[in-house]
């Protein structure tokens, strides 16, 4: 059992309730135990001229392998609309695999800590709603070194339903 953490990100379409409709499928996820959602957080996307995003982040403990877990998150866009027309497009739902226990995973189709996690705000303030903040990332840092040197600036913090 491996305690996951997983990113969501919506900015078409209703993106509060597409996070919600996300979590409901996190929930049906086999060999998987949904531990914790974060409060929603709105901010501008990294690429201007696309809508605002709605992020948060969930925590799960699993067994799944983490390209299973990964094949699963997929369906999940998919099912919700994903279209993949170019990278760092406006999308109905994003579910990135965070971080995997403490792993480190450097495949073709999934690297392990999500890259540019450690200075994303929408990434970070929510993360540490849910874990830790001695939690180690492999570069050494935990995250509340993380959150010390990424200000809050440009998050909008909305309440939970
Ligand atoms: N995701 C992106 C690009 N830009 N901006 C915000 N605010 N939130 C995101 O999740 C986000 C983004 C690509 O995954
Ligand atoms: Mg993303
Ligand atoms: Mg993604």
């Amino acid at each position: 059992m491996e305690r996951i953490y997983i990113g969501m990100g919506s900015n078409l379409a209703d993106p509060a309730e597409q996070l919600r409709s996300a979590v409901d499928s996190l929930t049906q996820l086999p060999s998987t135990a949904l531990v914790g959602v974060s409060a929603f957080y709105q901010s501008d996307s990294l690429l201007p001229g696309q809508p605002r995003y709605t992020n948060a982040v969930a925590a799960l403990d699993s067994t799944l392998a983490p390209l299973e877990l990964l094949d699963a998150l997929q369906s999940i866009e998919n099912g919700q609309g994903r279209e993949r027309l170019e990278r760092w497009g406006p999308r109905t739902l994003d579910l990135d695999i965070l971080l995997f226990g403490d792993r480190l995973i450097d495949e073709p189709r999934l690297k392990v800590p999500h890259y540019h996690m450690q200075e994303r705000a929408f990434v970070l303030y929510p993360l540490a709603e849910l874990a830790p903040e001695d939690l180690r990332l492999a570069d050494g840092r935990t995250l509340a070194d993380l959150l010390a040197a990424c200000p809050f600036v440009g998050l909008e913090r909305l309440s939970h339903a």
